[in-house]
């Protein structure tokens, strides 16, 4: 049967280094459900639709990659898709922590559904779309860090503020 996967994230926006995890986890997986979600402790710049559209965009290469969004529980989003596996990416110590605990609550909820981590390529241990997200308000170059539509995403919405 296929080996489905779900990739949750804020994704606001994606960055070279979430692209980086999608991509190894599409390698893995039959079946992977890129799904937007709302993190309840961050302020998202991008609306779903737009995060969405910005993912679709940048994954159209890859065949087995599907972008959806919900507004409810992840675990319970990731059995309505019949996933066996979470796959999240891992920076620094610093991801640590929150890992452990996002990932203990969602086996407390579901113990068939496995979360699986994905080292972050070094050159991405330190990107996250809160640190580009500053640099692009500020006018700074963040290519290299982003795909190039979401560099002229970042433009069009900081020059509309
Ligand atoms: N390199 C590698 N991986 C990276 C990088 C990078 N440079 N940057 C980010 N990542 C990884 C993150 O570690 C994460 O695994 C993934 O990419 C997505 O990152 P973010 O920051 O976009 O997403 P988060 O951490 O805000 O996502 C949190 C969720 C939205 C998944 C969480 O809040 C959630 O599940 N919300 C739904 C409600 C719910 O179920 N809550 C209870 C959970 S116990």
């Amino acid at each position: 049967s296929e080996k489905i996967a779900v990739v949750p994230g804020s994704f606001d926006p994606i960055t070279n280094g979430h692209l980086d995890i999608i991509k190894r986890a599409a390698d893995v997986f039959d079946i992977i459900y890129v799904a937007v979600l709302n993190n309840s402790s961050k302020n998202p710049l991008f609306s779903i639709d737009e995060r969405m559209d910005l993912i679709q965009e940048v994954t159209k290469d890859i065949p087995n990659v599907r972008i959806e969004s919900s507004s409810g529980l992840l675990i319970d989003y990731a059995r309505a898709k019949n996933a066996k596996a979470i796959v999240r990416g891992l920076r620094a110590i610093s991801d640590f922590e929150y890992e452990m605990q996002i990932t203990s609550m969602n086996k407390f909820l579901d113990e068939s559904i496995e979360t699986f981590f994905i080292m972050t390529k070094n050159q991405y241990s330190f990107l996250s779309s809160s640190i580009v997200k500053e640099v692009a308000r500020y006018g700074g170059v963040v290519s290299g860090l982003v795909p190039e539509v979401i560099e002229k995403a970042l433009i069009e919405k900081y020059s509309q503020q």
